[in-house]
């Protein structure tokens, strides 16, 4: 069983879309075990995605992503960090397959709906990050 984190960003919590992202997850056999809303400041969104602090669109993405409350969670299944990828879609929604969770929601590259990470290390990382591991709930409790 792996775990990944998920985060559905400001825009898609915005428009009310974190059901709807959810049983996406849910339909596609990961399992929710650990969730909450929350909102990053300018601090902690440079933190989290401190990797892409020399790219140019840091400062943007930072900015955006503390805009608003976003939704956290811990999905778990197997190979769950490439599943969730796989569900989300593309970085870019215009390039993101049909059915996918940014191709049906996500506005432009910056505003995608949603994060995933990208391998176990880092989803180790970014789990850590938001959660406790008192908040997490075992597999099939
Ligand atoms: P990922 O979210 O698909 O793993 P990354 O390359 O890790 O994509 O980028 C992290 C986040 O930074 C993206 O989800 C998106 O919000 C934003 N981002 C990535 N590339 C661009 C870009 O070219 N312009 C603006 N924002 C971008
Ligand atoms: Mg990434």
């Amino acid at each position: 069983m792996e775990r990944t984190l998920s985060i559905i960003k400001p825009e898609a919590v915005a428009r009310g879309l974190i059901g709807d992202i959810l049983s996406r997850f849910e339909h596609a056999g990961l399992k929710v075990v650990a969730a909450k809303l929350t909102r990053l400041d300018k601090q902690r969104a440079e933190s989290f995605y401190d990797v892409h602090r020399e790219r140019p669109f840091f400062n943007s993405l930072t900015d955006y992503m503390s805009t608003g409350p976003i939704f956290v969670s811990v999905l778990e299944g197997d190979g769950a960090i490439a599943r969730n990828r796989e569900i989300m879609g593309a970085t870019d929604p215009a390039k993101a397959a049909p059915g996918t969770i940014r191709k049906d929601w996500g506005t432009n590259v910056e505003e995608n709906a949603a994060h995933g990470s990208d391998a176990p290390e880092t989803a180790a990382a970014e789990i850590a990050f938001f959660f406790t591991a008192d908040e997490i709930q075992s597999s099939g409790s």
